[in-house]
């Protein structure tokens, strides 16, 4: 089979974009750290907060001594507003929604989950850095989705 000159040349261009592109995405995502939705657990999004460990939101330590972040994002609000939690240990967030899609970002690190109605969103992460976090809704929810903001307040370790 006969291909053209110029034929053959925007066939390896083109080749050599789809490898450029794809290593692009492979490179941002191991050096961000970005990881693919791998946890699936389901809940009533009409009895969480009736019943179950989302009624009193809240950071939670373990008698083994591991630290779990039990939160709501609802409308326009994280439940807890403020979480206090110690640097340099692994803490577990568990988050979910009884209303609408929510998001929640905390700025200046890679935790960044969509919170669906219906499903428990979990995350494990480590502050090294003792501070004041951001935490953002960066999924539109509503009319007031811009006010809808907490804070993670890292202390460090005595
Ligand atoms: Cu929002």
């Amino acid at each position: 089979m006969q291909v053209e000159r110029y034929e053959r040349y925007w066939m390896w261009a083109a080749t050599g974009m789809l490898v450029l592109f794809t290593g692009a995405i492979v490179a941002t995502a191991l050096a961000g750290s970005v990881h693919p939705p791998s946890h699936v657990e389901t809940v009533d999004p009409e009895t969480l907060t009736v019943t179950g460990e989302f009624v009193s939101p809240g950071v939670m330590t373990a008698p083994d001594g591991r630290i779990t972040v039990v939160m709501r994002a609802e409308f326009y609000v994280f439940r807890p507003t403020v979480v206090r939690i110690p640097a340099g240990r692994p803490v577990r967030f568990r988050i979910t929604s009884p209303d609408v899609l929510h998001g929640f970002q905390i700025v200046g690190t890679n935790v960044n989950l969509t919170v669906a109605p219906g499903y428990v969103s979990e995350v494990t992460t480590t502050f090294d850095t003792p501070g004041e976090y951001l935490v953002v809704c960066n999924e539109y929810c509503g009319l007031a989705h811009h006010l809808m903001q907490g804070t993670v307040i890292v202390e460090a370790a005595p």
